[in-house]
């Protein structure tokens, strides 16, 4: 035991845990953070000037390097602008810790707010620290339930008489963690017998296969059984987007992604929810002839709201791992000769990738900027000079299949993307997986509605000269929100002759992203042409600090 103040405790903790940044946004309640800080030149401080671009930051660089993430945001005013993106750690399960400081407990009479409390509804554990001896067992625990499966963040508060006080204390960090959890047997041997008796197994992959590090093991399964594989999200590189069997993205929340499912008589989802949508439609997702295994770390999930018949709560690789193994020592010749013939099948049918978003026919909106360049021929273009160890950070929002169609992405860690619905993610994210990867490229592909919601990054990207390159898809419009309008008068109402004004969704005043960048001293272009894209790209990825490639394209619907 060591006598020290919690604020020194603190700091010895983000050291012994393996901490290299603090990611926040100070005030005069995190002051005796700061003061600490001074004596830990190993933990460097990374300004955001807006909450959001700390918490993109974090998210970013927990998912590049796998490891827990530290926040550290003021008192309730700040923690409140960093909300909107933890909702989406939470959503996402990224491993994060966040923190900030409150009033002394003392004054509780006067008033001082209740923040765990306040963060309750976003965190998977909240909690607030008012004694300075609670500080080192308290920093444990949260890190230890920040990364135990399912991952997510966590929110701690200081009272400042926590931080200024003494006690005798011991720095302790959390244990390594050994998550690979196997599979119930009997489970694995139910999942073998229905998966070989399918004859149109259908495989969905999210995020939790990634994180467990089980393609390889997705892969495999999918080429032993023959079935056709979509991803709900692509938000990890879940799944080699040029395998013949990959179908892409599919939201099965859908009506079409319902019916695309139900065709099938057995869908083993891995590793993500099951199924996420936003909005409701009548009855399950599968029909009554589908059958459901469900392979997933987040065990809560699993029967949550669909019938299932095989639920499997394990990792996903060692579950995988076990079903693959299974599977292999239970077919047959037979069995083999079918499986080949499904997949030269399946490779014929096999044509575009299913889309994300549902095509639209409603609306009066004509398209009025024939002369703009498509997202999809901005993206080959883009393609055409990314080097291969590029890594993508995607906020592109109704660009993302325009991505998918110019680019592959095979190797694990290539990209990151949007996930959990809150908008501004992409421009800290990608300062945050730069931070982690300081050697590879960094592309960021963000919307211009999405650019605009955490522009303060480029300011942090200006400040601590982090070299990533954004490429922003200028359609001057919240373009997803007119698709969306349009499946919800289509498939919602059903109404018979949809129209919309698309109400506030249009940017006559379009967001001038380049020149925001420039006045922060970022250099910046703007680009309408498509060749310029080639040149202006090659010069952004040479220059070695962050940069904007301001691209103007077609935002019709
Ligand atoms: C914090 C937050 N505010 C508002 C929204 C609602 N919203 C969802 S997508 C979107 C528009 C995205 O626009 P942009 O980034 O330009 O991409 P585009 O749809 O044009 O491809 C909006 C406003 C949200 N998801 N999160
Ligand atoms: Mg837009």
């Amino acid at each position: 035991m060591t006598a020290m103040t919690g604020k020194q405790a603190m700091m010895e903790m983000l050291l012994a845990e393996g901490v290299k940044y603090i990611f926040g946004n100070p005030g005069t309640s995190e002051g005796p953070i700061l003061d600490a800080l001074e004596d830990y030149p190993d933990l460097q401080y990374v300004l955001a000037s807006q909450e959001g671009a700390a918490m993109g930051m974090a998210d970013g660089y927990s998912r590049a390097t796998g490891q827990v993430s530290f926040v550290n945001l003021h008192i309730e005013t700040g923690l409140a602008n960093g909300l909107s993106l933890l909702h989406n750690a939470k959503e996402g399960g990224t491993p994060m810790v966040v923190t900030s400081a409150n009033k002394d407990i003392r004054k509780l009479a006067e008033g001082r707010s209740d923040l765990s409390e306040m963060v309750r509804l976003f965190s998977k554990w909240s909690v607030e620290v008012t004694e300075p001896s609670q500080v080192p067992g308290i920093m444990r625990r949260a890190f230890t339930e920040a990364k135990t499966p399912p991952t997510g963040p966590v929110y701690v508060g200081f009272s400042a008489n926590a931080l200024d006080g003494m006690a005798e204390m011991q720095i302790v960090p959390s244990a390594e963690g050994y998550f690979r959890i196997p599979p119930d047997e009997m489970a694995i041997s139910d999942a073998t017998d229905m998966l070989v008796k399918a004859s149109s197994p259908v495989l969905i992959v999210g995020d939790r296969l990634s994180q467990s590090g089980g393609v390889e093991e997705a892969v495999r399964l999918a080429e032993s059984i023959g079935a056709k594989v979509y991803a709900t999200s692509y938000s990890e590189m879940n799944f080699p987007t040029d395998h013949p069997l990959y179908f892409g993205l599919i939201g099965p929340g859908t009506p079409h992604g319902r019916s695309v499912l139900s065709e099938n008589d057995v869908v083993i989802a891995v590793g993500t929810n099951v199924f996420p949508g936003f909005f409701y439609f009548e009855g399950h997702a599968l029909s009554d002839e589908t059958f459901l295994i469900h392979i997933d770390s987040a065990q809560r999930e699993i029967g949550k709201s669909e019938p299932t018949d095989i639920g499997i709560a394990a990792d996903p690789k060692k579950a995988l791992q076990e079903l693959n193994e299974s599977i292999y020592a239970s077919i047959t010749g037979t069995y083999r000769e079918e499986v080949k013939g499904r997949m030269s099948h399946i490779k014929k049918e096999g044509g575009e990738p299913e889309s994300q978003i549902s095509p639209s026919n409603a609306g009066d909106s004509v398209p009025d900027l024939n002369t703009l360049m498509s997202a999809e021929d901005m993206m080959q273009e883009v393609a055409k000079i990314l080097p291969d160890d590029v890594v993508i950070a995607d906020d592109s929002v109704t660009s993302r299949q325009a991505i998918h169609s110019a680019m592959n992405f095979n190797k694990p860690g290539s990209i990151h993307g949007e996930r959990g619905g809150a908008l501004g993610w992409g421009m800290g994210g990608s300062l945050g997986i730069k931070l982690a990867h300081p050697n590879r490229p960094v592309v960021a592909i963000v919307g211009d509605g999405s650019a605009m919601m955490t522009v303060q990054s480029l300011w942090t990207a200006a400040n601590l000269d982090i070299p990533v390159v954004y490429i922003i898809c200028n359609n001057r419009s919240y373009r997803i929100l007119k698709l969306n309008m349009d499946v919800y008068k289509n498939e919602v109402l059903q109404e018979e002759t949809p129209t919309s004004k698309y109400l506030a969704m249009d940017f006559p005043n379009p967001m001038p992203l380049a020149r925001i960048a420039e006045a922060m001293g970022v250099y910046a272009k703007e680009i309408d042409s498509i060749e310029d894209i080639a040149p202006a790209l090659t010069t952004a990825l040479q220059l070695g600090k962050p940069a904007v490639l301001d691209i103007s394209i077609d935002g019709s619907v």
